[in-house]
């Protein structure tokens, strides 16, 4: 038998050439292009992705060494397109051997370690959101993170919604902000809630939830003869990087007896910040949590934990007893398989990373590392605060966004009248055109409709890898050497 169809010890030589791969193009530390940009027609000539026939190991390690070429360096100190991006090397490491150990987190006689691992993951997790005895899991991502959210408040109050599904329930309401991520209408159709049955609740000038304008669409459902289910709050928005005040949504939920839980997936890493976790002041009332470290802390992707205050309804609600797994007569104690708590049933172990580069670096540099991103972020919006081509969208941001349109030269000191506007709607698509061809930095764009707002870009700084003044200096520069052309 080859080594192709056995898996020979030749593999960590391949391996050992991976790693050379990624440590001379450095990966971890890139420099000169953040990508190589081809369309997708151009780049299917440049590598042979056809499936069918064998290839040598040679070949395969050419097809990897292109792969690593004609990627995303998103470890570059100018890649800001995302609220991911880099990853934290000890963080690496951990997923570089739990994929390499290529179990499931489901049961501890199949992961033993990181069944652990997991629940110290957990428990310091729901410390940090201030739940005293909570449960958690990690989930494929925010999106589902939110839906569990979902799934919970159902499932606590209408306990036969396991058993009996929608049938019969009254019309359920969803509450969440203009600004909240798309993910809550996603969550509203697969769950059965059906996407008409979110409620949008106008957020202020800065993105945020207004309590009166939830209070006062609580009643009109009410009034209707619908179930106000759950209000899902932001830490964090999307876009605008806005938090819901979470005191304030906490009372009227209370009130009302609905379920309450924060979407901080992307803002909740402040709450290892000593400076900036009052944002999340009263996230401790929630029910539930959605946090992201794959997002600001540069967990590799994907690491997204649900967490949730009342213990033991995570595994009430999912819990299916498949006896070829979940054997009530381990020879362990079986509160050691999380798998019943999960919607899935192969789950990776996304802990794993997360529990060694938080084991590394301890809560206070990880607090140093959101703080320092957050001083960039700052930064960059007191640079572009009054300097020619830029205009801002907000005077202050609450997380490490920084939104603003460049005007070319030639549209300033215009009147902005609507024309005015829609030619900026086109600076962001062709600005980014040339800085992605260009290869010289990534940085998105977006226009935000309920505010009718045109085209504008979205700076986002993340810990990884920790941006210098000079590298912030370095994106503007780059934004005007393009803007002004
Ligand atoms: N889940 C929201 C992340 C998308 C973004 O990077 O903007």
């Amino acid at each position: 038998m080859d080594d192709r169809k056995a898996g020979g010890e030749d593999v960590f030589a391949l391996l050992r050439s991976v790693v050379d791969v990624l440590e001379s193009s450095h990966t971890l530390t890139p420099s000169g292009a953040v990508v190589q940009y081809h369309d997708p027609l151009d780049l299917e000539t440049l590598l042979d992705f056809k499936l069918g026939d064998e290839t040598s190991a040679d070949q395969l390690m050419d097809l990897i060494s292109k792969t690593v070429k004609l990627s995303v360096r998103t470890s570059h100190p100018l890649f800001f397109n995302q609220l991911y991006g880099g990853t934290d090397p000890f963080g690496l490491a951990g997923a570089v051997v739990s994929e390499a150990l290529n179990t499931s987190a489901y049961t501890h006689e199949v992961a033993p370690v990181f069944s652990l691992s997991e629940r110290e993951v957990l428990k310091a997790s729901l410390k940090l959101v201030g739940f005293d005895d909570g449960d958690g899991i990690f989930s494929p991502g925010g999106s589902i993170s939110n839906m569990y959210g979902i799934v919970l408040s159902r499932f606590r109050r209408f306990p036969d919604s396991k058993k009996d599904g929608v049938y019969g329930l009254p019309t359920l309401v969803i509450y969440t902000s203009q600004d909240s991520h798309y993910s809550v209408t996603k969550g509203a159709n697969w769950l059965g809630l059906g996407t008409s049955n979110v409620v949008k609740i106008e957020s202020d000038a800065r993105g945020k939830m207004i309590p009166s304008k939830l209070e006062e669409a609580i009643r009109n459902s009410i009034s209707e003869g619908k179930i106000p289910l759950i209000v899902n709050c932001t830490s964090g928005t999307t876009v605008l990087g806005a938090f819901d005040p979470l005191e304030e949504i906490a009372k009227i939920c209370e009130a009302h007896g609905i379920w309450m839980h924060v979407d901080g997936c992307w803002g909740g890493s402040l709450l290892l910040s000593k400076i900036h976790k009052k944002k999340l002041a009263g996230v401790e009332k929630a029910d539930s949590v959605s946090w992201n470290p794959h997002k600001m802390l540069g967990a590799p992707l994907q690491c997204s934990l649900f967490l949730v205050k009342h213990k033991g309804l995570l595994k009430s609600c999912n819990m299916a007893g498949a006896t070829y797994l979940f054997q009530p007569d381990k020879m362990y104690d079986p509160s050691y398989d999380s798998g019943d708590l999960s919607v899935q049933c192969g789950r990776k172990v996304d802990s794993f990373k997360l529990w060694t580069l938080w084991k590394y670096r301890g809560n206070c540099a990880l607090g140093e590392l959101v703080d320092h991103a957050v001083e960039m972020a700052n930064y960059f919006l007191d640079t572009i605060r009054n300097r020619p081509g830029f205009k801002l969208v907000l005077d202050e941001f609450e997380t490490t966004n920084v939104c603003f349109w460049f005007i070319p030269p030639r549209l300033r000191d215009c009147v902005e009248t609507e024309d005015w506007w829609r030619q900026i709607h086109k600076v962001g698509p062709a600005l980014k055109k040339k800085l992605v061809e260009s290869g010289d930095m990534m940085i998105g764009y977006q226009p935000l409709e309920h505010r009718n707002l045109k085209n504008f870009f979205r700076m986002v700084v993340t810990c990884h890898p920790p941006r210098t003044k000079s590298d912030m200096d370095s994106a503007v520069e780059l934004i005007e050497k393009y803007g002004n052309q």
